[in-house]
């Protein structure tokens, strides 16, 4: 089957992380043959580098990868089209599907979110006010009520892998030029919007009592960091502070930030990808998120707060939901952010082992590449 999945990036990374994923997985899994189409190459190249953002169109990793400029607008409609986001797919490429035999399965990819309301509202049709066409609305989420999330098969054995290969973590940390681990070393990654109370972070990673070593991703983490210890905000800086060490790296390709995640101890994230990426690798995670117009994020986190704590035991549920919402600067109770890190931080290892188990038990629903292409088939037979 042909499909054609359209991507606009709205900004910074996750719209086309998870397009681009979504593309590789169906073409490298279901046989599907794929063009992806981005509005800004660039941003792709830098999650794929072998992605060249000047060429209109190129074969990259079993996906055809196409700029989307006016060569959208005349493409032949291919059998599945998935428009990333709402992302709006043009105008004549439209008319073109509603004039096709047998119009295409035309979907909308939405946002993830942990709320109830996503069950309801997953799968549901939409008729085009003035074409023959209908749209369904596809939900990622949490439950088998939704679209699942996005999980490529192997993942696990991978991420086990490397985790269990000092040799593969020691090579991959050195080209990234991380230290090597300290003996009792905490490691963590950090990636999150230009919002995030980075300095009050530094401040608690730097009265730790055990060696804490602090992988800071390029961009907004990195700005704030460079300004607290007054050092450049480069790729390969390395700052200290009591048993704080820092070490500021490149933006890496996405199978890399993949390693990142599986070899930290406690990942920063942020958004949408990175955030489930994160909870693949079955460690403790702390996510920033996307702020929205009238503070619709909050009930976003409070929801996945309260689906990710469930089976947590007091006081550590009552740590991750106090830190989740102090870290996104939400009204966290009287308590300080010294505090509320303090009792996140002593809760790590049965965090740890909670993180395993919330992995486990979020793999046993069906991945989102699986659900899709189903639920696709299903649409394909029926005719609508
Ligand atoms: O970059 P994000 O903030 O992206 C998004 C967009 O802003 C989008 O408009 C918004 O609606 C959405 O968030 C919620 O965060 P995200 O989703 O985590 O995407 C980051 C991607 O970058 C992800 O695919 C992981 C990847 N990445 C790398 O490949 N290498 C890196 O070094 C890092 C730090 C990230």
């Amino acid at each position: 089957m042909r499909w054609d999945i359209f991507c606009k990036v709205v900004d910074n990374y996750g719209d086309i992380g998870v397009s681009w994923r979504l593309a590789r997985q169906l073409a490298a899994e279901y046989g599907a043959d794929v063009r992806l189409w981005v509005d800004e190459l660039d941003s792709l190249e830098r999650l794929c580098a072998v992605v060249d953002a000047t060429l209109p169109a190129q074969v990259v990793q079993g996906v055809d990868v196409r700029r989307w400029d006016e060569q959208a607008a005349t493409a032949r409609p291919a059998d599945v089209v998935i428009e990333a986001f709402g992302c709006d797919i043009p105008e004549a490429y439209l008319a073109s599907m509603a004039a096709s035999a047998a119009p295409p399965v035309w979907v909308n990819l939405e946002y993830l979110s942990a709320e109830d309301w996503v069950a309801g509202c997953h799968g549901l049709p939409s008729r085009h006010p003035r074409l023959p066409l209908t749209r369904h609305f596809f939900f990622p989420g949490f439950t088998g009520e939704t679209g699942g999330l996005i999980r490529e098969s192997g993942l696990y054995d991978a991420r086990d892998a490397f985790q269990a290969s000092s040799v593969a973590k020691r090579t991959f940390w050195s080209r990234l030029q991380v230290p090597r681990r300290e003996r009792n070393e905490w490691r963590v990654s950090l990636f999150c919007y230009a919002n995030a109370p980075v300095p009050d972070l530094l401040k608690g990673l730097s009265a730790h009592p055990h060696p804490v070593r602090l992988v800071v991703a390029q961009g907004p983490a990195a700005i704030q960091v460079a300004d607290w210890f007054g050092c450049s905000s480069e790729p390969g800086t390395q700052a200290e502070l009591g048993n704080l060490g820092v070490s500021i790296i490149q933006f890496v390709e996405q199978p890399d930030y993949d390693k990142i995640l599986w070899g930290c101890d406690l990942n920063f994230v942020r958004g949408e990808d990175s955030f489930v990426r994160a909870q693949w690798a079955g460690r403790p995670l702390a996510w920033h998120i996307y702020p929205q117009a009238e503070g619709a994020h909050e009930v976003k986190l409070s929801e996945f707060a309260r689906r990710y704590s469930h089976g947590l035991h007091e006081p550590r549920r009552e740590a991750v939901e106090r830190f989740l919402r102090v870290w996104n600067g939400l009204d966290a109770g009287a308590a300080s952010f010294e505090e509320i890190w303090r009792s996140f931080a002593a809760n790590q290892s049965a965090l740890r082992l909670h993180a395993e188990e919330w992995a486990w038990k979020l793999a046993e629903q069906a991945n989102l590449a699986a659900q899709l292409v189903e639920f696709v088939d299903k649409k394909r037979r029926s005719g609508v």
